[in-house]
C-alpha cells in the first residue's frame, strides 16, 4: 500500500533527475489571503522559485489524492473554492478518504513533502502557541510536525498574532533547530525584530543545507525551522503592528472565534485594520522565503 500521491510531471522529472524542488503550501491561498491576491501571490511565489533555479510544487488535496504541483487552472480553482478543509496531521487522511478538497497547512505540507521526497518547503509564518495558550491549550500542530518530519521549513518566523516566547520555548523543548538568517534575532513575520534572540544563526544556504544533511546522518527525525526576516522595505515595525494585533485579538475574543478559525479571522481583520499593508508585507515575505528555499534546495542537490 502506498500513499495516494499525484506528482505533477515536471515535479516528478525534477525529483527523478535529482534537481532542486521547493514545496509550497496552500492554506495561505485558501485561508490566509483574500481573492484575487491569494492566487496572484501563489503564482508569483512559483515564479520566484523558478527564477531562483528550482521547481515549485504547490501541495493540496483534490479528489482523493495529495497533489504535488498544481496546474495554473487548479491554483485558480483552489483560490476560488468555498468548501475547502484546512488540513493538518489530524485530518489529512480523512480528507483523502472522503474525497473532499483540502488545503495543506505547514504540518500537512511537511507530511506530503516528505512522502514525495522533497526536502525544502517555503511558507509565510508557521502556527504556534496562541496568546492565552496556558488556559486554552491552543497550540498549532505545526510545532509537533517540525519535531517529527524531516523537512527544512523556510518561514519569516511564527505569525506575530501568536505568543512568540511560548512558541519558541516549545520548539526548544521539542528539539527543533530554530535558525535565524542574517541577524541574531528571531524575526516576527511582519517585523524584522521580535526581541527574542535566535538560538542558532546561519547566514548561508549552504550551511543550512549541510545541517539538514547532517541531521539525516544522525538519524534525527524532525525538521529545521529557518526564520528569514522580511525584507526591510516591506516590514511593519513591531511597535506599530502590535497595537493592531491586540485590537484584532480582542475582537476575536469578543466574538468567540476559536480553534482553526482564529488565524484566518485575525489575518483578515489585520488586513482591514492596516488598509492592506499587512497583506503587502505578507506577500513580500513569502517571496523572499521562496528565494531562500530555492537556494537551500540547490545547495542540497549539490551536496
Ligand atoms: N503563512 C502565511 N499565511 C498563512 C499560513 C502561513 O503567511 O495563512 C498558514 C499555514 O498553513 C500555517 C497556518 O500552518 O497558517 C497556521 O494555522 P493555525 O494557527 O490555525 O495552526
Amino acid at each position: 500500500m502506498t500513499a495516494p500521491l499525484a506528482l505533477h510531471p515536471e515535479v516528478a522529472e525534477a525529483l527523478h533527475a535529482g534537481q532542486p524542488v521547493v514545496a509550497l503550501e496552500s492554506t495561505i491561498i485558501t485561508h490566509g489571503m483574500p481573492y484575487p491576491q491569494n492566487v496572484e501571490t501563489a503564482r508569483e511565489v512559483e515564479a520566484e522559485v523558478r527564477a531562483a533555479g528550482a521547481v515549485p510544487a504547490t501541495i493540496a488535496v483534490m479528489e482523493g489524492r495529495i497533489r504535488v504541483g498544481l496546474a495554473e487552472a487548479e491554483l485558480e480553482r483552489l483560490a476560488l473554492a468555498e468548501e475547502v478543509m484546512k488540513l493538518s496531521r489530524a485530518d489529512l487522511a480523512v480528507c483523502l478518504a472522503t474525497g473532499a478538497t483540502g488545503s495543506t497547512t505547514v504540518a500537512a505540507t511537511m507530511i506530503a513533502a516528505r512522502l514525495a521526497g522533497i526536502a525544502v518547503f517555503a511558507t509565510g509564518g508557521i502556527g504556534g502557541a496562541h496568546r492565552g495558550a496556558e488556559e486554552s491549550f491552543d497550540i498549532s500542530a505545526d510545532l509537533h510536525e517540525l519535531a517529527q518530519t524531516a523537512v527544512t521549513v523556510v518561514s519569516a518566523g511564527a505569525k506575530a498574532i501568536l505568543d512568540l516566547p511560548k512558541t519558541f520555548e516549545l520548539l526548544e523543548t521539542l528539539g527543533v533547530p530554530v535558525i535565524a538568517v542574517g541577524q541574531d534575532e528571531i524575526p516576527a513575520f511582519w517585523s524584522r525584530q521580535s526581541g527574542l534572540r535566535a538560538p542558532i544563526r546561519l547566514d548561508s544556504a549552504e550551511e543550512i543545507a549541510a545541517a539538514h544533511l547532517m541531521r539525516a546522518r544522525l538519524g534525527l527525525p524532525g525538521g529545521q525551522l529557518v526564520t528569514n526576516p522580511i525584507p526591510a522595505e516591506a516590514e511593519i515595525p513591531l511597535a506599530e503592528i502590535e497595537a493592531v494585533v491586540a485590537r484584532a485579538i480582542a475582537t476575536a475574543e469578543a466574538q468567540g472565534v476559536a480553534a482553526k478559525a482564529v488565524t484566518p479571522f485575525l489575518l483578515d481583520l489585520i488586513f482591514d485594520l492596516t488598509d492592506g499593508r499587512s497583506l503587502a508585507a505578507n506577500r513580500a515575505l513569502v517571496l523572499s522565503n521562496a528565494r531562500l528555499a530555492a537556494s537551500i534546495a540547490r545547495a542540497l542537490t549539490k551536496g
